[in-house]
């Protein structure tokens, strides 16, 4: 009996197609089947409206185009699908799945912006503030959606229910250019005759304290407001619709200050019983000023909210020097604490939050100028109260509680991580628990700065969009998680804020502070590069075609920049930051020189935009970049490249850029300088010698250069520095600096030490793709390219994904010289295998019957979807000398 089944079809990146802004969203689904090198013939999608394709020739199942009329706004369509193989096989029709638009046009809007009134407004991160109304229904309601989005962040509820499960509403993007509004299906709130409305706001990013040093409030208004509209359908066809107008009344709240850097004070004694309930006597309060707004800046996400993902009860309790108490959560996270507590009323409860301990207590400097402190005041019941805030996130694995009423049950303080709530869709693991302890880590900073946009941190006085740190981690993230939908948002503000600003902005969204935003390589490259991976992982042209303007706009400002003999060399540059040999109050004083960074970078740009240009059919411009990137390859070479093929920084960096940017000419150049680049890391006894622009790309350097004893004793090095280090010392996620914490225990000196970044973690691209061997062959993972490549003395790899077209793995194990390699191959799908480099002596040999194209002598095999066992001989070099010496200290 074979089986072919096909899922309900998915709506462009949506996690839950609900209010989305695309009236012709595009289909993707996938195939389980356990038919063996399944290709799919022809598919065929009905739509709810009875619109369907008829049988379509076509092996497409990847962001189908919508086949049917235009939605327009607020219109629910469901659609199917069933497919056929080209085997003849056919698939039953698929569940339905549904998908609804939002507004989709300014004129839809009718709602202003209600603003509460002046003499309520606080100090920037003061009070948060309500506003409510309440309205009659006549009848039984048959639908209902609620359109919401603030000047500020927003908890609305309805009828004493807070709507939908959103954190930090409506998230961070370039309000002057785009603010997103969520769709809330809101139909089983309401009731029947009288019902209330109402929100809390608070101030945010939108007019609260961002950015380091002073930071900056005001920074897109000096009001917030409350932007809703209620839509409501009877059961006997009638329609009525709420809005925020003047209408709506305001007061002070519970929340007596709430700021996203210093947290939140509750005053519980504060909150107004029943008031988002009808009936509530609100003739105190007073009237929302309706101010007007610009429904056309108003956009439909494209990705998923921040949520709470995730509860974490304390693994331990400490006391502190001073006999504070502090709970250990055992991870570093980006959320907050949900307390449980009881005690008289008036009593506040203080909690601190802090990443690390330093001599057993907070260790809060690396905060710099965010308080990171939550405050509660007890209403008073006799069973107890439950708390969280609501209005921000710290980074955190340790806080301190100070005044806890009577004495603490452990279970009575969660930590609630917070962050966007990306699909999970990639793994690894290897036989070496330290190797796996570090994927988690950059899991685990990937989730604390997803906190609605791609940040730096999620703890100090930063947590800003830089671009850098995306564009080197870009790779990872796209493995880890299903994250096209969520950064095709923030590009957008990016595109949008290039245009602004006449360049790419170093973090995005922008918050002018001691700098005006200048171009730099690596970190304005995340126009180009950003874009470009989401492609490779996906298989989207769409965010080429979208992303196309900001692309050619930055590749034409860097040309202008270098002049006429290519190299860009003049004005400020980050460099390589955070070399491991820059001292830590001069995060920028890299080895290598920031011209040949930032040539190095303009030659990769150029070429991707040549690309890009090809395949949206730009010939023109697929010409003239392409040239251009020949051009400025030639100029890195004229300028720091000898014809024998060394380097005019003698360094790590320098050596990974020419190699993995293809920037050397020949054969020979190339032996030459992957063999010096092995040289460079044994010198430095395997210790890693990059900052941010070399730490992506020197195992892949490593690996072209075939340098794998070098790679590998970098890869598992435990000194300092190195990607295991932190590791050794009980990290929880990927540490800013190779050393945030010394290796006597104390905290790097330097300002800038968080405990929280991403980019260094970049490395896990290489794990998925080369240690395991699971790397995209074509865009969108149509072919898998398994090319492992064991050593290091690990007995086993494995990195699993699930593809557009669905689950796909490879992994190795190996044991008496011999290696076995498992993959498994998406329908639809196929893989090019090749076994690793010391293993072709053994021969191949394909543990399953059919479908394997022996590429002959040592060459690659092509294989159909299915599950494929290959094994050979194998020999790890690793294996020879003494095993290496056990972990100092396992987390
Ligand atoms: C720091 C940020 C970020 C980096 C910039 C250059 O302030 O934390 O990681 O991209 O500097």
């Amino acid at each position: 009996m074979t089986s072919l089944h096909v899922s309900a079809p998915s709506f462009e990146h949506h996690r839950d197609p609900l209010g989305v802004g695309e009236p012709e969203p595009r289909l993707s689904w996938t195939v389980t089947t356990d038919l063996r090198d399944w290709v799919q013939g022809a598919y065929e999608i009905e739509l709810g409206d009875g619109f369907t394709t008829g049988r379509v020739e076509s092996a497409e199942s990847v962001l189908v185009p919508w086949p049917g009329p235009a939605l327009g706004s607020r219109e629910r369509r469901g659609a199917r699908v069933r497919v056929h193989g080209a085997d003849g096989s056919a698939s039953e029709w698929s569940d339905w799945s549904y998908v609804e638009t939002g507004l989709l046009e300014p004129a839809d809007w009718r709602a202003s912006a209600a603003a509460p009134p002046l003499e309520l407004l606080g100090p920037p991160d003061g009070p948060a503030l309500l506003l409510r109304r309440e309205f009659t229904l006549r009848g039984p309601v048959e639908r209902a959606r609620l359109y919401v989005t603030a000047h500020g962040l927003y908890e609305a509820e309805l009828n004493g229910q807070v709507i939908g499960d959103d954190v930090l509403a409506p998230g961070w993007s370039s309000y002057g250019h785009r603010l997103r509004f969520r769709t809330h299906d809101v139909t089983a709130l309401l009731q029947e005759g009288p019902n209330a409305i109402g929100a809390t706001l608070a101030d945010g990013w939108y007019r609260g304290r961002v950015g380091f040093r002073e930071g900056r409030t005001g920074l897109y208004g000096d009001r917030t407001a409350l932007i809703a509209q209620l839509e409501i359908a009877y059961a006997d066809g009638g329609t009525e619709t709420v809005v925020t107008d003047g209408s709506w009344r305001c007061a002070p709240g519970p929340v007596t200050a709430a700021s996203l850097y210093d947290g939140e004070h509750h005053d519980a004694r504060l909150e107004p019983a029943g008031w988002s309930r009808p009936g509530f006597d609100d003739a105190a309060w007073l009237p929302a000023d309706a101010l007007p707004h610009d429904a056309a800046l108003l956009v439909a996400p494209t990705g998923p909210p921040v949520r709470r993902t995730e509860t974490l009860a304390p693994a331990e309790v400490l006391t502190g020097p001073s006999g504070e108490t502090i709970l250990d959560f055992g991870q570093n996270i980006a959320g907050r604490l949900r307390i449980r507590v009881q005690g008289p009323a008036g009593h506040t409860v203080t909690l601190r939050h802090a990443e690390v301990l330093e001599d057993g207590a907070l260790a809060l400097r690396p905060l710099r100028n965010a308080a990171a402190l939550d405050r509660y005041t007890l209403r008073g019941d006799a069973d107890g109260e439950e708390w969280e805030p609501r209005f921000t996130t710290h980074g955190f694995r340790y806080a301190q509680l100070d005044g806890w009423p009577g004495d603490l049950d452990p279970g009575d303080v969660v930590a609630v991580v917070c962050h966007t709530d990306l699909r999970p869709i990639g793994d690894f693991d290897s036989s070496d628990p330290l190797l796996d302890r570090l994927h988690a880590n950059v899991r685990w900073s990937m989730r604390g700065n997803y906190v609605d946009l791609p940040t730096d941190c999620p703890q100090r006085d930063e947590r800003l969009g830089w671009t850098g740190d995306l564009q080197v981690f870009a790779p990872a993230a796209a493995f880890l998680y299903d994250c096209a939908g969520a950064l095709s948002s923030w590009l957008a503000d990016l595109a949008a804020e290039q245009v602004e600003y006449g360049t790419v902005p170093p973090y995005v969204p922008w918050v002018p502070l001691m700098f005006p935003p200048e171009p730099t390589a690596a970190w304005g490259d995340a126009a180009v590069l950003v874009p470009w991976t989401l492609y490779e992982r996906t298989g989207d042209l769409g965010v080429l075609r979208t992303q196309y303007a900001s692309m050619t706009a930055w590749v034409d400002q860097v040309t202008g920049l270098a002049g006429e003999d290519h190299l860009w060399d003049e004005g400020f540059q980050f460099g390589d930051w955070l070399d491991p040999a820059a001292p830590p109050d001069d995060p920028g004083r890299a080895r290598t020189d920031h011209a040949l960074v930032a040539t190095a970078y303009h030659a990769w740009s150029a070429r991707v935009v040549a690309d890009t240009a090809a395949l949206l059919g730009h010939d023109g411009d697929a010409a003239r970049y392409g040239k251009l990137a020949e051009e400025v390859r030639a100029a890195f070479r004229r300028e720091f490249v000898t014809p024998s093929g060394r380097l005019a920084c003698d360094t790590q960096t320098a050596y990974a850029l020419a190699l993995r940017l293809d920037l050397l000419d020949g054969a020979g150049q190339r032996e030459r300088a992957g063999r010096r680049l092995a040289e460079l890391v044994a010198a430095d006894g395997h210790r890693i010698g990059t900052g941010f622009v070399g730490t992506p790309l020197i195992c892949d350097a490593l690996a072209s250069a075939g340098a794998y004893a070098g790679l590998y004793g970098l890869l598992l090095q435990r000194e300092c520095p190195s990607w295991l280090y932190p590791v050794t010392m009980g990290a929880t996620t990927i540490w800013e600096r190779w050393d945030s914490l010394l290796p006597d225990g104390s905290v790097n000196p330097g300002e800038m030490t968080s405990f929280n970044h991403y980019a260094l973690g970049a490395v896990a691209d290489f794990l998925h793709r080369t240690v395991a061997g699971l790397a995209p062959g074509a865009p969108g993972y149509r072919e898998l390219l398994v090319r492992p490549q064991p050593g290091g003395g690990l007995s086993r790899a494995r990195a699993t994904l699930d593809t557009p077209y669905g689950r796909a793995e490879a992994g190795w194990s190996r044991a008496d010289g011999r290696l076995e390699l498992r993959v498994v191959v998406p329908p639809n799908t196929t893989a090019t295998v090749h076994l690793p480099e010391d293993g072709e002596e053994g021969g191949v040999e394909d543990g399953v019957e059919d479908g394997v194209e022996d590429g002959g002598e040592g060459g690659p095999i092509v294989v159909g979807s299915g599950e494929h066992v290959f094994s050979c001989a194998f020999r790890d070099p690793a294996d020879d000398p003494a095993p290496p010496a056990p972990p100092a200290r396992l987390p």
